[in-house]
């Protein structure tokens, strides 16, 4: 088994489509969701003007390895109305994997751990929220030395009554 964390973000029915999405991991037989950070609140990162976003953490078990994972990942997107028209631009749904067990790769589909998951607040904050040991792996850094590095910063706020359901995830 992998633990994996997934970032998931959406800025058209933020709401809707977070929760859709969630539901949807969680109806996947080879995968166990095993739990969900707050959400936040976030200003646009991109350099195009558009609606703010709302974004999460969540962990999760699979014995797929990364690549099939990405394909469960992109039919939920698909199912969810994800249009790709532009680059950074607005989306109701998009589910990027942050990290995933030990393993590290780059291939031209996917890079694991995500590129900005050192840079930008808004997926290293719920991850953090969600596993606070975790580590990179490879040199096995801890993630949380690394938040004074972020460059991205975009949180506005975490949205009030939505507790951090890490029941049992351990990092
Ligand atoms: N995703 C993007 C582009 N910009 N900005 C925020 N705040 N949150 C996102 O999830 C996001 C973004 C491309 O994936
Ligand atoms: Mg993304
Ligand atoms: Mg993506």
């Amino acid at each position: 088994m992998t633990r994996v964390y997934l970032s998931l973000g959406s800025n058209i029915r933020p709401r809707h489509h977070l929760n859709a999405a969630l539901e949807s991991l969680n109806a996947q037989d080879t995968v166990r969701l095993l739990g969900v950070s707050p959400w936040y609140e976030t200003r646009p990162w991109g350099g195009i003007a558009q609606a703010n976003f709302l974004n999460l953490a969540c962990a999760l078990e699979t014995d797929l390895p990364p690549s099939q994972l990405l394909q469960i990942t992109q039919g939920i997107e698909r199912r969810l109305g994800r249009v790709r028209t532009l680059r950074h631009g607005p989306r109701t749904i998009d589910i990027d994997i942050l990290l995933a067990g030990g393993i590290r790769l780059a291939t031209p589909t996917l890079t694991i751990p995500h590129p900005g998951l050192l840079e930008r607040d808004f997926m290293l904050v719920p991850l953090l929220d969600l596993a606070p040991n975790a580590r990179l792996p490879g040199n096995g850094e801890r993630l949380s030395d690394q938040r004074t590095h972020l460059i991205h910063h975009q949180i506005i706020r975490r949205l009030p009554g939505v507790a951090c359901a890490g029941n049992g995830v351990r990092s």
